[in-house]
């Protein structure tokens, strides 16, 4: 008999959900797909096999999943981004296909501890920080929601720098996340698409007889699909993230084969595979590196080709396009999908311009998550011109069409109309991609409240003049399955017992805690855990850095990458301060809240500034460390190497997060989310998310300092003075005294030179205008931190109050305001 008729649907493999089935799969896999019986298997083949076998557990999802959206052919969502940090799959796919209990179990019967082979996981680094990991974040919401959608993005041989410290001092090194084999991915080589580059535009006429101009590029490159899967929570959809490879095409081998020269085709090979082999670790100044142009048009253009050629079914009207997608752009890193998809409609689907131009802006919504200006992308027409010629003269088009429509509105302001044009025309000239963005989507939007009204008001505030309702906000939020339920599995059960578990997917559910901030048995409880999780987090600091810490000291972090404007030097600043006070006798050791500071930060590779400033932190550690008169009241911790996974496990131990950057600077912070969630408080700036954390949990549970954005801009408009603070503040000018006169530095005054002057000749974040205020904030969190009920109290309020930040609720205000999709679960 047949199995697969006409009018059945084929069948689908399932998988046992028990201990013995698990057992039988996880041998088979480990035998058949490994090459290794039990006795011989390394921890690297366990680990191997253990992820497979997990994975098949989800297939049956996955399989329905496409097989649904191929029958219903629901509007998706594809969410460009040129990152996406995701953090290792395991345990997400273990608690995605409620998988823990029956694998630990199954696993020990075969005296195999599941905490070892987690270990041997290396999570994909593909991203640099906040912006990557909020994708990631997101794809998670989605799917859990049932939300159609599609990860785009690049499979970079080597993700985000291994950060190592010499003599303090930040040394990076390769990322080889792929070595040991990654078993999460589904190649199709067989899949792939061809992408062009270069080469030049020409003249022609069609069969029906019009001149047109089409491209032809002078070299090109194959985009090779990678599948991931992205596993809702429970029984939600598996969803896919598609992350594009670069390999040479055989087009190009072919030639120089047959040129006779084999070197030169080995060396085609790797130029072509060199636009996926590594992420940029630039997360704020854009080098205008011609191979970070490539690297974001091969995606957009692999992507664009597969959701039209393969996504689709055949013979779909693509006039009909916005129906079935909307292309989210992650910043503006992939906004070169807007010519791509104008010159895909008009060059070869043969569309008029109108039509083309018509279709191509309600397929389009922009997100920016910035506010420096130097982050803002601007590339150079003659690179541009030089790798991609059709699509300058689609851009040009586009902006000739924009200008003159500005000039029907604005007859008599050629000055707006010029402020407002896609090419910028100094220094060189250059398309300014958020102003290209922005003309082309039908939403625009900031990542927290703050951050979108300056984009209206500043950084884009001639475009929201014009176009008043593209303008929006979708505050940022993160998941509660990786960071709550997973990785503070101690919260997550005191909260199940007391409210149920339905906070997982409905992270308001939260409020019900409220009442028990109150009682006294669930605050012993609550600091039982987070005591547990500080002799968790000390664990960990011994065993992966040698760093010793004390669990019963405050703990005070700071985690985000080192940049000037989040200022981790007003925190050194504060440390450094403390130090000089208590050496110098001015405060007693025993009216010191015993801290430990931790930090977690990489810099850019050629950030020189951010690069000595770690340099920084980690002498005033060392000299702190092991200073015998501070009794180890004192710690400064700074693991090397920050990153997803460390993380899953320092906020749930912190008692006080740090998030001080100068107000208007960050769009929003995650991070503050994730440790409030985690029940820290939060000592923090008027700024980015932290405005609506305070807000939420009310100023009584905030410690909030600093000048306000308005504040800044004033006084950065009066001219700002740094060395008038260090002259009038006699604790600043100590604390950076001590820097200079190289008690950090053996002596050395050299060493620190860089840092104090930049401080005190420039400072361009305020970071000396807001000591005074940061330290009287300290002093009220120590006070605070005395009343172990109280504040316990608001820890527990912290976390009742933080439920607005779940990624969910992120996703519903993108829903509801910009995509207009709908939830399609698996098997409806
Ligand atoms: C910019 C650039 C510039 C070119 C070089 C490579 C590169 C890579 C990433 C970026 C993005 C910088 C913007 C960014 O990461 N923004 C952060 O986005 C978070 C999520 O919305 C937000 O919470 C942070 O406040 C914001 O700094």
């Amino acid at each position: 008999m047949a199995l697969v008729t006409a009018d059945t649907t084929p069948p689908i493999a399932t998988r046992e959900h028990t201990v013995d089935g698990f057992t039988r799969e996880f041998l088979r896999e480990l035998n058949f797909g490994q090459g290794v019986d039990l006795t011989r298997a390394s921890v690297n083949d366990k680990y191997l096999a253990m992820a497979r076998t997990v994975r098949h557990y989800l297939m049956t999802r996955w399989i329905e999943t496409l097989r649904r959206q191929a029958e219903l052919q629901a509007k998706s969502v594809a969410y460009l981004s040129a990152e996406f940090l995701l953090g290792r799959q395991l345990d997400n796919a273990l608690l995605a296909s409620d998988l823990q209990d029956i694998v630990r179990e199954g696993l020990a019967n075969l005296g195999i501890d599941l905490d070892e082979l987690r270990e041997a996981e290396v999570e994909p680094g593909l991203g640099n920080g906040g912006l990557g990991r909020l994708a990631a974040c997101f794809i998670d919401s989605l799917a859990t929601m049932n939300v159609p959608s599609i990860g785009y993005g690049i499979r970079y041989e080597y993700g985000i720098f291994q950060q190592t410290f010499v003599d303090g001092r930040q040394v990076e090194k390769p990322d080889d996340w792929l070595r040991l084999g990654s078993p999460w991915e589904f190649p199709h080589p067989e899949a792939a698409v061809t992408v062009g580059f270069g080469g030049h535009v020409e003249q022609y006429q069609a069969d029906d007889g019009v001149v047109r101009r089409r491209w032809v590029p002078g070299w090109s490159v194959l985009g090779v699909p990678y599948n991931y899967m992205v596993p809702g929570y429970a029984k939600g959809r598996v969803n896919t993230l598609r992350l594009w490879s670069a390999r040479a095409t055989h087009a190009f081998d072919l030639q120089i084969f047959n040129s006779g020269d084999y070197a030169e085709a080995v060396r085609a090979q790797t130029f072509a595979e060199n636009i996926s082999k590594v992420l940029y670790p630039e997360d704020s100044t854009p080098q205008g590196k011609e191979l970070r142009l490539q690297q974001q048009y091969f995606f957009v253009a692999c992507s664009i080709k597969d959701f039209v050629d393969q996504v689709l079914p055949e013979g779909y009207d693509l006039h009909r396009l916005p129906e079935r997608i909307v292309f989210q752009l992650n910043d503006t890193h992939p906004v070169i999908a807007v010519p791509e998809l104008m010159r895909v409609l008009v060059d070869e689907k043969g569309w008029e311009w109108d039509e083309a131009w018509a279709v191509t802006k309600q397929c389009f919504a922009y997100t920016c998550h910035t506010l420096l200006p130097e982050a803002l992308e601007v590339w150079p027409v003659e690179l541009l011109g030089r790798l991609l010629p059709r699509h300058l003269e689609i851009i040009y088009r586009i902006n000739d069409e924009f200008l003159a429509e500005l000039r029907e509105t604005y007859p008599n302001d050629e000055l707006r109309v010029r402020r407002m044009s896609i090419i910028a025309e100094y220094p060189v000239r250059a398309v300014r991609m958020a102003y290209l963005a922005t003309v082309a989507a039908t939403k625009v939007n900031g990542v927290a409240e703050l951050h979108s009204q300056l984009l209206r008001d500043k950084v884009l505030d001639d475009f929201a003049g014009y176009w008043p309702d593209k303008f929006t906000n979708v505050t940022n939020g993160v998941t509660p399955r990786r960071f709550v339920k997973l990785s503070n599995p101690g919260l997550s059960d005191l909260v199940t017992e007391a409210i149920g578990d339905g906070w997982v997917t409905d992270l308001d559910q939260l409020s019900g805690l409220e009442p028990l901030a109150d009682d006294a048995e669930f605050r012993r409880r609550f600091r039982e855990v987070k005591q547990a999780n500080k002799r968790r987090i000390t664990d960990v600091l011994a065993a992966r850095d040698g760093i010793e810490v004390h669990p019963d000291t405050m703990f005070d972090v700071m985690v985000k990458r080192l940049h000037e404007y989040k200022r981790q030097t007003l925190k050194l600043l504060h440390i450094v301060s403390l130090y000089e006070k208590v050496t110098t006798g001015k405060i007693r050791l025993e009216d010191v809240t015993p801290r430990t500071f931790a930090f977690g930060a990489k810099a850019a590779p050629g950030y020189v500034l951010a690069k000595q400033i770690i340099h920084l932190i980690n002498a005033v550690g060392s000299t702190i460390n092991s200073d015998p008169a501070l009794e180890g009241r004192l710690t400064v911790a700074f693991p090397a190497n920050y990153n997803v996974t460390l993380a899953e496990t320092l906020i749930p131990a912190a008692d006080l997060s740090e998030q001080i950057s100068l107000a208007g600077k960050e769009a929003s912070g995650t991070g503050n989310m994730k440790f409030m969630l985690n029940g820290a408080l939060t000592i923090g700036t008027d700024d980015g998310a932290n405005v609506e954390i305070r807000r939420l949990v009310g100023d009584e549970n905030f410690f909030l300092f600093g000048l306000t954005e308005p504040q800044v801009a004033e006084l950065v408009d009066r001219g700002y003075h740094p060395s008038a603070y260090y002259e009038t503040n006699e604790d600043l000018r100590h604390a950076l005294d001590l820097i200079a006169s190289g008690a950090f530095s053996g002596g050395d005054r050299a060493v620190f030179e860089p840092v104090v002057s930049n401080l005190l000749n420039e400072d361009r974040f305020l970071a000396l205008a807001d000591f005074q205020a940061y330290v009287d904030a300290q002093a009220r969190v120590d006070e605070a931190y005395a009343d172990t009920e109280d504040w316990t109290r608001r820890a527990v309020l912290n976390v009742a109050r933080g439920g607005f930040f779940s990624s969910d609720r992120s996703m519903r205000d993108y829903i509801d305001g910009i995509w207009h999709t709908h939830p399609v679960p698996p098997g409806s």
